[in-house]
């Protein structure tokens, strides 16, 4: 399977990156157009199979020199002083989210609106069952952040949570690329004031963070049984944990694709996040200096500090 991660070095700036085991090869080194893994997808005209074809055939060619190649356990780090570090593994044109594709979302959801305007409104509950699936508009680039950067808490949120999601990339002809990971970090208090604010409750700065790898979908993995796992970590004890796994969805991507291209015109390298399965308990809110792990099998660890705006 065919991981890649974008990193950034002191000397030569982003570069593209492409996993093998410990190591991560300089795909430019080897072809120098493949500088970021827009540039890469443009190349294999957005296509899977050419994706993951030309990558393999550059890490081939990558010289066994030093300067070209990195250990992973020194770019995975918070960006420091004149080293290399992992970035964003893409510059997403748009980043779309979709909701309450877990019944587990939508259970919790529901129980706590319920609670909230004493009344039994079962919104998330009609959406989990709809054909109609929720779809949002998640965040643009400026506003993610890639491994160890800090994911926001909104000023005037009281109770900003961490989502857990397996995000999928999208190439040309509504082929799915790639997988990541996405932190559709979210102010439920405001979402659950009024659903009219969603759009408050989901995008701001910080709001997104993606990474630390694309797994190729082209030989990959399967999509409906990967290991999804999140863990909140203060003063340094691990404060939640939890886990879930892909197959838990209710849906199917294709069936979320339907209803994100239409008549809705989707840029290549479109991320797309799936919904969480996993729901922080509302007692571990985030707060400034956390820091949330989320593992999925095949694609890494994502490690993000919190900060508040
Ligand atoms: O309706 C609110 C957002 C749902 C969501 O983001 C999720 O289920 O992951
Ligand atoms: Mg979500």
């Amino acid at each position: 399977m065919v991981r890649l991660v974008q990193f950034n070095t002191p000397e030569l700036g982003p570069r593209l990156g492409y996993v093998q085991g410990e190591k991560v090869l300089d795909l430019a080194a080897a072809e120098p157009a493949f500088t970021d893994f827009m540039a890469l997808l443009q190349w294999a005209g957005g296509k899977a199979a050419d994706l993951a074809g030309y990558a393999r055939k550059a890490a081939e060619r990558v010289p066994d020199e030093l300067q070209h190649v990195y250990d992973w356990q020194e770019l995975d780090r918070p960006p420091v002083g004149n080293q290399a570090y992992l970035a964003m593994p893409l510059t997403p044109p748009e980043v779309w989210g979709f909701g309450v594709t877990y019944q587990r979302s939508a259970e919790v959801r529901d129980a706590d609106v319920a609670s909230e305007l004493d009344s039994s409104a079962s919104i998330y509950d009609r959406v989990y069952h709809s054909e109609r699936p929720e779809c949002f508009f998640k965040a643009t680039a400026p506003r993610c952040v890639g491994p160890h950067e800090p994911i926001g808490i909104r000023s005037d949120s009281r109770l900003t949570a961490t989502e857990p999601e397996l995000a999928y990339v999208l190439g040309e002809g509504r082929e799915i690329v790639g997988y990541t990971i996405c932190n559709d970090v979210s102010a439920w208090d405001l979402e659950r004031a009024n659903p009219l604010y969603l759009p408050q409750s989901k995008i701001f700065a910080g709001c997104c963070a993606l990474g630390p790898a694309i797994l190729l979908a082209h030989d990959g993995p399967d999509p409906y049984d990967l290991d999804i796992s999140c863990r909140i970590v203060r003063d340094r004890e691990t404060i939640f944990s939890d886990t879930t796994n892909s197959g838990r969805i209710g849906r199917r991507y294709e069936e979320l694709n339907e209803y994100l291209y239409r008549d809705n015109p989707i840029p290549a390298g479109t991320v797309v996040s799936t919904g969480t399965g996993i729901m922080v308990p509302n007692e571990f809110a985030l707060r400034d200096g956390d820091t949330v792990e989320i593992g999925i099998e095949g694609i890494g660890i994502l490690s993000n500090p919190v900060r508040q705006l």
